[in-house]
């Protein structure tokens, strides 16, 4: 079965292109899908376009979209375990965490669809009784989305229910390193009844089928989730037709603990914040910000629990964490931690791939946490999309509030302490999308999320989500027509 939707029909890649995708437990191709060029990505943008033009989505009642969005969801529930199953494969997180991704897409699509249908319209009193004033929304128009490896279902329903739900039509470009659940996701679209065009899909590589989908003039706007350089690169190319752009980046994000804290808790959180999914979580917590009269014993509670973290295939169970997603990324994590001990952060644990004879095929690296940790480090300001944690210490509020926003980054960030006023007081100064306090990580779909600074701009989920896929439009109507009568000759 190809893997290409374009215009309503499943199509292989029209150069005959395809990919390998590699189970990266143990290295092991476990599926070969389309691989698009910019051919074919144009087809599909066309395809968008004609959908959007001709077709009837844009002008349904909002009532029919918000329905289909409904049927995606129970469908989504039909298929869970198989959707969960083909995540894990494909990123190699645990099946646990699988389960709850396919749980939170289907709320995604639940969500958007009532919010879909909230009216929003508004008449505005200009002060001239002859006059009706509205400000009205509609459809952006054609939409490109594009999301990352590492929650590739998660960040694709992110913009695909809130774009759809306007009236856009859309060409859906995963990432390929894990391509399939997207793939799945664009079947349960066609089951539901997405009229043809509306939803395409183009598996390919960034270099290749990027241009095309994000500075073709019939597209409209382009959402990206992915890293900064890439993000920058689609800005660019997005800006010559002068498109709607929402990117969301990635983050380096702090995690303060104050002295007050239960320390079980603090390190627990501090733990989950930066350790789950191998550190490859846009929002996790790799810079932790500590108290220094606390900061011995939560950094030996930290490194000791990092130890004893489970380590294997994510189908299994038991198994608390899997690989990184690909060689090349490992690569990456460690250079990072080459880089981190040449700057003279001190090693407590971790750097290094696992002995485990089981764990050598896959991609794994052991949590690694770096000491002795200042500002001026690379590894402290650079996101390293691993399982990697560095340590500052502070004395004082103020301090901790500086170090909190000395990143480039504003995804998001964390205050620990049992003290209410302070928690506020902390999380107020904060210049992050998203601030817990006492937590380390939960998001809801009711909830905008998105970055500050150079963690991105514009939001997904809650209302702010759905606005980006909506144009604003205002129409003045005068009931007693009269000239207007400015020129007098
Ligand atoms: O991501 P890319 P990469 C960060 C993380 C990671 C780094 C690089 O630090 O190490 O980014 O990861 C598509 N035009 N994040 O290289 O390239 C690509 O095919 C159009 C943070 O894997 O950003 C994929 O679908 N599209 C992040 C998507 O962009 C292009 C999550 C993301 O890939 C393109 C992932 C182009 N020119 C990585 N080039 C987060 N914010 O959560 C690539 N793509």
């Amino acid at each position: 079965m190809p893997d290409l939707f374009v215009a309503g029909r499943w199509r292989s890649a029209a150069a005959g292109g395809t990919r390998d995708v590699v189970n990266p437990f143990d290295a092991e191709v476990f599926a070969v899908v389309d691989e698009a060029a910019a051919e074919d990505a144009e087809a599909a943008v066309l395809a968008a376009r004609a959908a959007f033009d001709e077709g009837s989505w844009a002008r349904a009642p909002v009532a029919e979209r918000a329905a289909l969005l409904d049927r995606v969801a129970d469908l989504l529930q039909r298929d869970r375990e198989e959707i969960a199953r083909t995540e894990t494969l494909d990123t190699g997180k645990t099946l646990a965490e699988s389960r709850i991704d396919v749980d939170d897409v289907t709320a995604v699509f639940r969500y958007y669809a009532r919010e879909g249908v909230v009216e929003v319209d508004r008449t505005v009193d200009v002060g001239r009784p002859e006059v009706v004033s509205r400000v009205v929304h509609h459809a952006v128009g054609v939409c490109t989305l594009i999301a990352p490896w590492n929650y590739p279902l998660l960040q694709m329903s992110w913009k695909v229910a809130p774009a759809l739900v306007a009236g856009n039509t859309v060409v859906l470009k995963p990432s390929e390193v894990t391509p399939l659940t997207t793939v799945h996701l664009v079947r349960l679209l066609e089951e539901a009844g997405a009229p043809p065009g509306v939803v395409n899909l183009v598996l390919g590589a960034g270099g290749a089928v990027g241009p095309a989908l994000t500075s073709h003039p019939a597209v409209d706007l382009v959402s990206f989730t992915g890293g900064l350089a890439t993000g920058r690169a689609i800005a660019k190319a997005a800006a010559e037709t002068v498109k709607r752009v929402t990117v969301e980046l990635g983050g380096k994000n702090p995690n303060i603990v104050f002295a007050d804290v239960d320390l079980d808790v603090a390190i627990d959180t501090a733990l989950t914040g930066v350790f789950l999914h191998s550190g490859q979580v846009c929002s996790s917590g790799t810079r932790l910000i500590v108290e220094e009269s606390i900061a011995d014993e939560l950094v030996a509670g930290v490194v000791e629990r990092a130890r004893r973290i489970r380590f294997g295939n994510g189908l299994e169970d038991g198994v608390e964490s899997g690989p990184l997603v690909s060689a090349q990324h490992r690569e990456k994590v460690e250079g990072y931690v080459a880089l981190g001990q040449q700057e003279g952060a001190r090693l407590l644990t971790g750097g290094r791939r696992p002995d485990d004879p089981v764990l050598q095929r896959g991609f794994f690296h052991e949590p690694t946490v770096f000491d002795d940790c200042d500002r001026g480090m690379r590894i402290v300001q650079e996101e390293t999309f691993g399982p990697i944690l560095t340590v500052e210490r502070f004395r004082t509020e103020e301090e901790a509030v500086f170090l909190g926003n000395d990143t480039t980054y504003g995804l998001a960030g964390a205050v620990q302490t049992l003290d209410v006023e302070r928690g506020e007081r902390v999380a107020g100064a904060l210049r992050h999308g998203t601030v817990w306090i006492n937590d380390f990580g939960p998001y809801v779909p009711q909830a905008e999320w998105g970055g500050q600074r150079m963690s991105g701009n514009g939001r997904e989920l809650g209302p702010a989500g759905l606005a980006e896929y909506r144009e604003t439009k205002h129409v003045w109507r005068t009931t007693r027509p009269a000239a207007p009568g400015w020129f007098r000759g």
